[in-house]
């Protein structure tokens, strides 16, 4: 008989919620993070932010060909990092998620080099921009196509169950992303094996210019898990406090052998659905403005004001050591300077066959190596 611990009543009408407007604590718990834990979830959130703009920056100054936005998103991105095991867990999230993988431990050298594709990049330049991974932290390594790492990211969690190694997985991605074959297959397959995984919808509303009521006929995402026969949480994304304890508890069903859960995170993005979109052409700027009002920034800052434990000071110090930080792995990642071409040729076979032997000299004697 597994023991039921939980806070949060799947399938509620509303997102769950912890933190009000006002910045209030509205749990039927106590909270029970001290304040320098959640000063460390403030300025992981800070970072994600940071991250995203430098992102966006490079993409705008011409060194990097593309950037994907993910401000807004910061809150649930922050929780499932903060609610996993680092390096034990297995995560598989998607290309808008580079503040989750900052927050989980992944160095920021390591994405700017992925995104400069240079020669500290530990995928040796072969991903696209945003398309972060990490090996020593099991993160799968980001797929382009939608949902197309959710039946592999099943199959991880049936891995672990098999060998019963107590990992869970984690599996994020767009609202978009549950209109796919592949989503379906895998969230069904997760089920009928008993795999110890959640599955996180960041629903932003936005399938590039598809809105959600264009995208499905359901009431909300989270109601989806009942047809799969699993709970299925919804929950404020952008509030960090609220998507952390759904993620706890999310995790500790899964971990507990009690089957997969679907967790449906509100969110919104900011800014357009990547370097080559224009929002403007499908969506009211005063719906943009106001989902940024609920910002989950601005939304811990005031609870951790209410607590006395936020002042402009601090502030200013935590924005100062994060931009730092960022600029100084930039700058290493930069150093390292451009993946040579010829290494497209390497880890394609275990040992190389004659045909890239061939091509590799052919390239090399055209650049003249
Ligand atoms: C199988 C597939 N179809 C289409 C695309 C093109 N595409 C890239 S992102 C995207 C939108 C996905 O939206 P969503 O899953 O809601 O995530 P969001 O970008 O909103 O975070 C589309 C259609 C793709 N990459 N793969």
């Amino acid at each position: 008989m597994i023991k039921d611990t939980r806070r949060f009543e799947p399938f509620s009408e509303n997102p769950i919620s912890l933190i009000d407007d006002e910045g209030k604590w509205t749990g039927k718990f106590d909270l029970q993070l001290d304040d320098a834990a959640l000063r460390d979830f403030y300025r992981s959130l800070i970072a994600a932010r940071q991250l995203d703009e430098r992102l966006i920056l490079l993409q705008r100054s011409g060194k990097t060909s593309f950037a994907m936005q993910a401000a807004g998103h910061e809150g649930i991105q922050v929780a499932i990092a903060k609610a996993v095991k680092p390096g034990f867990d297995w995560l598989f999230p998607y290309y808008r998620d580079h503040g989750l993988a900052l927050a989980l431990g992944v160095p920021a050298v390591d994405i700017f080099a992925e995104n400069l594709a240079t020669r500290a990049d530990p995928a040796k330049g072969r991903q696209m921009p945003n398309h972060p991974g990490s090996k020593p932290l099991n993160v799968f390594t980001v797929a382009s196509p939608i949902a197309a790492h959710i039946p592999p990211a099943t199959g991880a969690a049936i891995s672990a169950k098999v060998q019963n190694t107590g990992q869970v997985v984690v599996a994020s991605f767009g609202d978009g992303a549950t209109s796919e074959g592949d989503w379906h297959a895998g969230v069904n397959f997760a089920s009928a094996q008993g795999a110890p995984i959640v599955f996180v919808v960041e629903n932003n509303r936005y399938a590039i210019s598809v809105d959600l009521v264009n995208q499905t006929g359901s009431e909300n995402m989270a109601i989806k898990a009942k047809a799969y026969g699993m709970p299925g949480y919804y929950v404020d994304g952008m509030d960090v406090l609220a998507s952390y304890h759904v993620m706890l508890e999310a995790i500790e069903h899964a971990r507990s052998g009690a089957g997969p859960v679907l967790v449906e995170a509100t969110v919104y993005r900011y800014g357009p659905h990547s370097s080559a979109d224009d929002d403007s052409i499908y969506r009211p700027k005063e719906e943009v403005e106001a989902w940024k009002r609920r910002d989950p920034i601005l939304r811990l800052q005031k609870f951790l004001k209410n607590r006395g434990v936020w002042d402009e000071d601090w502030e200013e110090e935590v924005r100062q050591s994060v931009t730092d930080e960022l600029a100084q792995a930039l700058a290493a990642a930069e150093a390292a300077g451009p993946v040579p071409e010829v290494w497209m040729f390497g880890d394609v076979y275990e040992k190389q066959l004659w045909p890239q032997a061939e091509q590799q000299k052919y390239l090399e004697q055209e650049l003249g190596l």
